[in-house]
């Protein structure tokens, strides 16, 4: 690094001093916190994303502003690889050690030390960093996009685009695209979400169990991004009607008793839906569009608020289910490749859902919370299909195997076998790779291969969820003074600390039939997470709420 590279950063960073006492770490989805604190953080994160973009031969990089389901006064910062997937793991040690770095100075020199190491050369008149940024709708966005803006333009020859408000998907989307020399603005998005919506739609059967009444899907839109994002995209979807509730114009607040997360930890209707939807169809998007469940209220409710949930497992084992019998369809092509479907679960999964795919014959691994870590683990399958019960997930198509399809769909149609069993079926798998997001867990790609494949089935939501009985469970969280003096094992399924604390909550999930439990701290708030699971409603509450009093036991309570 020359001298007026590092004059460049001591003079940036000084605008940008960090708040005493402030302690990050890059948790399970990149640095959040409250929105005030944060202005020095991602003025550092801009520098890393532009390092990052030079250390990849200037490939460029996305740096999302959002604090997703937390609550409006927090923010955050996400960061896309140039696959659109999220930031290396190997890099988040110096994320860390940057983001508390304590003066200029020591920024300064941790940057020096780690530019030497990675053998990044900076500003020798090739082409420099290219970082592309978006922002969600909370208000703290537009001066937190500033900051990390200054951080990217501290590095010499770098330069920063602000693509605006967007969903964390399609940013992660737009950089996949961008980097493969694909179209890649946000009407390319929607474009690319139609199209191959459509193409899906074609290839319905038209005999048998398919005539099916199209019925209104309600959307509850988070007070975010989501929602204002899914609104632009209606105008290009036909067969398919969507009424698009909490959408943040009409005053609502973000996450507030609404949003993917509140109805799947709460099993509760978010603000604006009540007994006048009965038996419909709604989804439930998180704040910033990375997230979906589904739900409805049962007929005999007798209160207006319980609902019944189909989480991300229940998502997972619609398109498990749909993307085998597309599969199955090939298989019986004795020239036919083998194909590997597998899919990757997380601890939050239901039993009854892994019980389920096991008994479909499918491979089911599992992988820490984090979609980092499920997107890791699919990738390794020809079609790896991940998803987190909170409903963060989608499918991975491996590039060789797509082009495998491709050939394979060309070749039947050279042959005349273009209307044929076999080419409809690489044909849905080919428009499935194209619908759904391959960078990351994308709630508005999620919510259009959902209602197709329930098109395709004819199945109502009643009809899906009957795929398997959810086991009882609850999620609950508890405040700590320390919420890292809790390490868990690998799949965080049991604690190694603080000693002791296993064997008690071992005795407590001795005590109910089919009880599981398990606790692990957040990597986005500063909670300790509880999951419990049982034979009944009554019994996961009880067990829960025995767990979260170890914790306070063990750890202390605020
Ligand atoms: C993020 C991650 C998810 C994770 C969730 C909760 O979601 O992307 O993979 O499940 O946080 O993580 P934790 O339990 O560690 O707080 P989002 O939608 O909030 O970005």
């Amino acid at each position: 690094m020359d001298e007026i590279q590092i004059a460049s950063l001591l003079k940036s960073s000084e605008l940008f001093p960090i708040p005493q006492g402030l302690k990050l770490s890059y948790g399970t989805a990149g640095f959040r916190g409250d929105a005030k604190l944060l202005e020095s953080t991602v003025y550092r994160v801009g520098i890393l994303s532009a390092l990052r973009s030079l250390k990849l031969g200037s490939a460029t990089i996305g740096l999302m502003i959002t604090a997703s389901h937390n609550k409006v006064s927090d923010n955050g910062i996400k960061v896309s690889d140039p696959s659109g997937g999220m930031l290396s793991q190997e890099w988040e040690p110096f994320a860390d050690q940057i983001a508390n770095a304590s003066s200029p100075e020591e920024l300064v020199s941790l940057i020096r030390e780690f530019v030497k190491k990675e053998g990044i050369t900076i500003g020798d008149n090739k082409k420099g960093a290219e970082v592309w940024l978006g922002r969600d709708t909370r208000p703290s966005g537009e001066s937190l996009l500033r900051a990390a803006e200054i951080g990217v333009g501290s590095i010499l020859g770098s330069v920063a685009i602000d693509i605006g408000i967007l969903t964390t998907p399609q940013l992660h989307w737009m950089v996949r695209a961008k980097n493969k020399g694909l179209k890649a603005t946000e009407y390319d998005y929607f474009e690319n979400l139609s199209t191959s919506f459509r193409c899906l739609i074609d290839l319905i059967p038209i005999s048998g169990n398919n005539k099916f009444e199209i019925s209104k899907l309600l959307v509850d839109g988070a007070n975010g991004v989501g929602g204002q994002k899914i609104e632009e995209l209606r105008g290009s979807l036909s067969n398919l009607d969507l009424e698009i509730r909490n959408t943040g114009r009409d005053g609502g607040v973000l996450n507030e008793g609404v949003g993917a997360d509140f109805v799947q930890k709460e099993k509760v209707v978010p603000l604006g839906f009540g007994l006048k939807d009965v038996g419909m169809r709604c989804a439930s998007l998180d704040g910033d569009a990375d997230r979906l469940v589904y739900f409805y209220i049962p007929s005999d409710s007798t209160s207006d608020v319980k609902v019944e949930l189909l989480d991300g497992d229940k998502i997972l084992s619609l398109f498990a289910l749909f993307i085998k019998e597309q599969l199955n369809i090939l298989d019986d092509d004795k020239e036919g490749k083998q194909s590997r479907l597998g899919v990757v679960q997380t601890a939050y999964a239901n039993g009854a859902s892994t019980d389920y795919l096991k008994q479909l014959g499918l491979d089911v691994v599992f992988a820490k919370t984090g979609v980092k870590h499920l997107h890791e683990k699919a990738a390794e399958f020809d079609i790896g299909i991940y998803f987190e019960a909170n409903g963060h997930g989608t499918i991975l198509f491996k590039e060789s195997f797509l082009s495998w399809l491709v050939t394979k769909q060309k070749d039947l149609t050279a042959t005349g076998h273009g209307g044929s069993e076999e080419h409809k079926a690489v044909s849905r798998l080919v428009a499935v790779s194209n619908l759904i997001n391959q960078a990351v867990g994308d709630a508005l790609s999620g919510v259009l291969l959902v209602e197709v494949i329930l098109q395709h089935i004819g199945w109502s939501i009643q009809k899906w969820n009957e795929l398997y009985k959810d086991l009882p469970s609850r999620q609950i969280q508890v405040e700590v003074p320390d919420r890292t003096a809790v390490v868990t094992t690998s799949e965080e399924t049991e604690a190694l600390k603080p000693l002791g604390i296993q064997d008690a909550i071992n005795s407590e999930i001795k005590k109910y039939q089919r009880g599981r439990a398990f606790i692990r701290p957040s990597g986005t708030e500063d909670v300790v997470r509880v999951y419990a699971e049982a034979s009944t409603q009554e019994a996961a509450d009880t067990l829960a709420h025995s767990v979260a009093q170890l914790v306070k036991s063990f750890l202390g309570s605020i």
